[in-house]
């Protein structure tokens, strides 16, 4: 098979297997784990980062979830409008891409770590607080792009989009921050969450 995703469900690969989903073409995921599996020389030789997800597209090779996902929209979207069409849009997805990795997920990490993933004994409420304090700046960011319009590029769901709900939709998902203060996130993290593709995608979780 041509598209091959490494990477359990339930990790940073359930990115990537909601854009495979998205884009419905065929792809064997490869179920390596990221405790253990991951490390191992064998998959040092595709990602050696030590990390999933990874991706190998017909010998092309690529490391971090949301440059795969950038790559599998632009050369698979097929009309799905998961792509941007004008070149201004496809640099917007660029931009809200990086922003995502780099100004949401920190935050939102902390605060899920230290709320849900840790050994109880191990979080620590500070840290988790000091990642909502953080957020207060990119989530008002977000919430000016999504007045007005239903989609951060405009009326169509894209990359865009699932990259960025990607990273902040786990928040909702674990019950472990609201939303109240931004409504039109509120509403676009129901919107894009209610996607079909994204169910099956957390459906082999
Ligand atoms: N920035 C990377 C992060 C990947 C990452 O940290 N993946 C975790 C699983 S969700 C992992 O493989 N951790 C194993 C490790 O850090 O040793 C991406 O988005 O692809």
């Amino acid at each position: 098979m041509a598209v091959k995703l490494y990477g359990i469900p339930m990790s940073r690969a359930s990115r990537c297997l909601w854009m495979l989903e998205e884009l419905g073409i065929p792809y064997e995921n490869v179920p390596v784990h990221f405790l253990g599996e991951a490390q191992k020389p064998e998959f040092l030789k595709i990602n050696p980062n030590g990390r999933i997800p990874a991706l190998d597209d017909d010998g092309l090779v690529l490391f971090e979830s949301l440059a795969i996902n950038l790559h599998l929209a632009r050369k698979y979207d097929g009309g799905k409008g998961l792509w941007p069409k004008s070149q201004d849009d496809q640099s917007r997805a660029i931009q809200w891409s990086i922003w995502a990795m780099t100004e949401l997920e920190p935050p939102v990490m902390a605060v899920l770590q230290n709320r849900v993933f840790l050994p109880e004994p191990q979080r620590n409420e500070a840290v988790a607080k000091a990642g909502e304090a953080t957020l207060a700046r990119p989530l008002g960011v977000l919430e000016s792009a999504l007045s007005g319009r239903p989609y951060l590029l405009g009326d169509g769901f894209s990359v865009a989009d699932l990259d960025v709900h990607a990273v902040l939709g786990l928040a909702p998902t674990f019950g472990k921050m609201k939303f109240d203060a931004t409504p039109n996130v509120a509403a676009w993290l129901k919107r894009c969450g209610e996607r079909p593709a994204l169910a099956r995608a957390m459906g082999r979780r």
